[in-house]
C-alpha cells in the first residue's frame, strides 16, 4: 500500500479537496492499493498513518508540502513516522522540496523529492523501490545515495492535465470538502492547467515547474465540473490556475461549455490578457458565471512592474478595473510591495495606486504582500535578491523568522525599513477596514458598517499611523478569510 498525505495547510473550514495528492491517487487507482490521509478532515493522521502501516504493508509514505505552515505539519508528521518506523520510505512532493531540494533532503526523515510534476515521476519511483529499475533514470526525483550525498535527476518534462485520468472523487470523503463561500454554498475547487509561462521574480511557479503552461481541454474542464455537480452539489468552483485565461477561443470555449452549469466561479488571470478580450468574450465569461477574477496588479510603478518582469503595465490595470466595472465582475487586485531597489517609491507610489483604482472601481478587493524573493533560475532581481540566504533544512523553515517571510507577514528583507513596512502594514489595516472584503461571509452587517465608519476618517484624510483601534476592531468582528496567493 502507497500512502498520500495531505497535512493541513489551512483551517479545516477554509478546506478544498486536496488536489495535489488526488492527481496522484488518479494513476494509483486500479493500479495500486493507497490511502489518502488529510490533516484538514483528519484530527490525527499520525495515528491513522500508524494504524494503517501496522495493519497492512504499506511500502510507501508520500507527502505533499507546500511553503508554510502546511511544511511544519510535514515535518511533524513525518518526524513522527520515522521514529515509529525507521524503515519505511518516505517521499516529499510538492512546491516546498521543488523549490528548497537540499533543504527538504537535508531533513532525516525524508529519503526522496519528487521535483514538479509528480505523476510519472511517483509510479517510477514504486518500481524502483520495489528493484524493478534504478533511480537514477527517474526524471524529476532528488535522493540521498549510500553516502549521504544529495543526488539530483534531469528534469522531467511536463504533460498537459488531459494526459492523465481524473481524479478519483470517490476516494475521499467529497461531502467534506464542499464548503460555504462567497461563491456559493458548496464551493469546490479545480485545476484546468499546469505551470506559468511567465517569469514574474517572486512567484514560486515557474521555479518548480520552469516557464511552460499546459491546458486542460474545455470539453474536460466542463465533464468533471458536471461531475462534481450532479454527483456531489457543487454550485460554485474556484479555478485555481495562475493563468485560467489565456488564447480567447480557448477562454470562450470554456465559457459556453461551462454555462449552463450555472456556477458561480472565481479564477486567476492576467491584466494584459484580460484587456486583450472582446467585450463579446468578457459577456460570455459573465454568463457562464464568472463573479470574481484575481488579478496580480502586483504594483503602481510602472518601473518595479518591469523589474518584477511582470511584462504588465499600470495602465492595463486601470482599464481592468473599469471593464469589470462595466461587466459585473468582482476585480480582486494584489500587490506586492516593498520592491527591493527603491522599496519606499514603490510603497509611495502603490498606495497612491490603490487609491485610484478604488475610485473607478469601490468594488475592487485589495490583497497586499509584502515582496520576498524566491531562489529563481534565471537571475531575476539578481544581486539584491542575493543578499537574502535561505534556510538549508525544514525545521530552520518552520521558525517564527521563516515562517513570516514565506507568509509574506514579515520578509525581514535588508532593503525593507520598518517604517516603510508599518506604512504599508497600516494602509492595509485602513483599506481592509473602509471596505470590508465581501468575502467574509461570516460577518454580520453590522460588523461592516461599524468598521466603515470607524475608518473613514483615517482614509479621507490619509491618517495611516497607529490604526490600533481598527486593529481591535477587526479581531473582534471580523474573520478575514486567509488570502489567496499572488500571481
Ligand atoms: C490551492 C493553493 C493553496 C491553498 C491550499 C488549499 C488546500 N487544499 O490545502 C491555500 C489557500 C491554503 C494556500 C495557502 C498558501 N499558499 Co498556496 N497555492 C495554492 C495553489 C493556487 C494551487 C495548488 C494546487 O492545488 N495545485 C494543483 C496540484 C495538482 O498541483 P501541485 O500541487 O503542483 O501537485 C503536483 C506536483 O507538485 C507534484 N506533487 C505535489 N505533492 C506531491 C507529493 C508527492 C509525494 C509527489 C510524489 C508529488 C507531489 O505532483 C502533483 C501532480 O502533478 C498554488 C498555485 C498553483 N496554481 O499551483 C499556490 C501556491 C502553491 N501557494 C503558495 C503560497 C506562497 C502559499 C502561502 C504561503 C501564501 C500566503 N502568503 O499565505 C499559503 C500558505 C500555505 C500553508 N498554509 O501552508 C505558492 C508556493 C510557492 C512559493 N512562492 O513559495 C504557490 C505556488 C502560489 C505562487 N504563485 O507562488 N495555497
Amino acid at each position: 500500500m502507497i500512502i498520500l498525505v495531505n497535512p493541513r495547510a489551512t483551517k479545516p473550514r477554509n478546506r478544498r479537496f486536496p488536489l495535489s495528492v488526488m492527481a496522484l491517487a488518479a494513476v494509483l487507482e486500479g493500479r495500486e492499493s493507497y490511502q489518502i490521509v488529510d490533516g484538514h478532515v483528519d484530527e490525527n493522521p499520525v495515528e491513522t498513518i500508524h494504524e494503517l502501516i501496522r495493519t497492512q504493508h504499506v511500502e510507501l509514505l508520500g507527502v505533499t508540502v507546500m511553503p508554510g505552515p502546511q511544511m511544519a505539519a510535514a515535518m511533524n508528521i513525518c518526524r513522527a513516522i520515522r521514529q515509529l518506523h525507521p524503515k519505511l520510505p518516505i517521499v516529499w512532493g510538492g512546491y516546498f522540496p521543488s523549490i528548497y531540494t537540499d533543504a527538504a533532503l537535508n531533513a532525516r526523515y525524508v529519503d526522496y523529492v519528487v521535483r514538479g510534476q509528480g505523476e510519472e515521476t511517483l509510479l517510477e519511483l514504486i518500481d524502483a523501490l520495489r528493484g524493478k529499475r534504478s533511480f537514477d533514470g527517474i526524471q524529476g526525483l532528488s535522493y540521498k545515495d549510500m553516502f549521504g550525498l544529495h543526488r539530483h535527476n534531469p528534469e522531467r518534462l511536463m504533460k498537459g492535465p488531459d494526459a492523465f485520468p481524473w481524479s478519483p472523487f470517490h476516494r475521499v470523503p467529497a461531502e467534506k470538502y464542499l464548503r460555504p463561500s462567497f461563491f456559493g454554498k458548496r464551493t469546490t475547487a479545480h485545476h484546468a492547467s499546469i505551470g506559468c509561462p511567465f517569469r514574474c521574480s517572486f512567484c514560486g511557479v515557474h521555479a518548480a515547474y520552469g516557464t511552460r503552461e499546459l491546458l486542460e481541454s474545455p470539453a474536460r474542464t466542463e465533464a468533471i465540473l458536471r461531475h462534481l455537480k450532479t454527483e456531489y452539489g457543487a454550485d460554485s468552483v474556484q479555478f485555481y490556475d495562475m493563468n485560467f485565461f489565456m488564447g480567447e477561443n480557448h477562454a470562450r470555449e470554456v465559457a459556453r461549455r461551462i454555462e449552463p452549469l450555472g456556477l458561480r466561479w472565481w479564477c486567476e488571470a492576467r491584466v494584459d490578457i484580460f484587456n486583450r478580450y472582446s467585450n463579446e468574450t468578457l459577456e460570455a465569461l459573465k454568463r457562464a458565471g464568472c463573479t470574481m477574477i484575481f488579478f496580480g496588479a502586483e504594483s503602481g510603478s510602472d518601473w518595479v512592474l518591469k523589474e518584477m518582469q511582470k511584462d504588465i503595465t499600470t495602465e492595463q490595470t486601470v482599464a481592468v478595473a473599469e471593464r469589470t466595472r462595466e461587466f459585473g465582475i468582482i476585480p480582486e487586485f494584489s500587490f506586492v510591495i516593498g520592491n527591493p531597489r527603491d522599496p519606499e517609491r514603490d510603497t509611495r507610489e502603490t498606495l497612491q495606486f490603490i487609491r485610484k483604482l478604488k475610485k473607478i472601481n469601490v468594488d475592487s478587493e485589495i490583497i497586499i504582500y509584502h515582496y520576498t524573493p524566491v531562489p529563481q533560475r534565471t537571475g531575476m532581481y539578481g544581486e539584491i535578491d542575493g543578499k537574502v540566504t535561505f534556510p538549508s533544512s525544514p525545521e530552520e523553515w518552520a521558525s517564527k523568522q521563516w515562517m513570516d517571510f514565506t507568509l509574506r507577514i514579515d520578509p525581514n528583507t535588508p532593503w525593507l525599513t520598518r517604517k516603510t513596512k508599518n506604512l504599508i502594514d497600516n494602509f492595509e489595516v485602513v483599506i481592509n477596514s473602509r471596505w470590508p472584503t465581501v468575502q467574509d461571509i461570516r460577518a454580520p452587517r453590522w460588523s461592516r458598517a461599524l468598521l466603515k465608519s470607524l475608518s473613514s476618517w483615517r482614509y479621507a484624510t490619509r491618517f495611516y499611523a497607529f490604526p490600533k483601534e481598527l486593529r481591535l476592531a477587526q479581531q473582534f468582528i471580523t474573520l478575514r478569510k486567509p488570502k489567496q496567493e499572488s500571481l
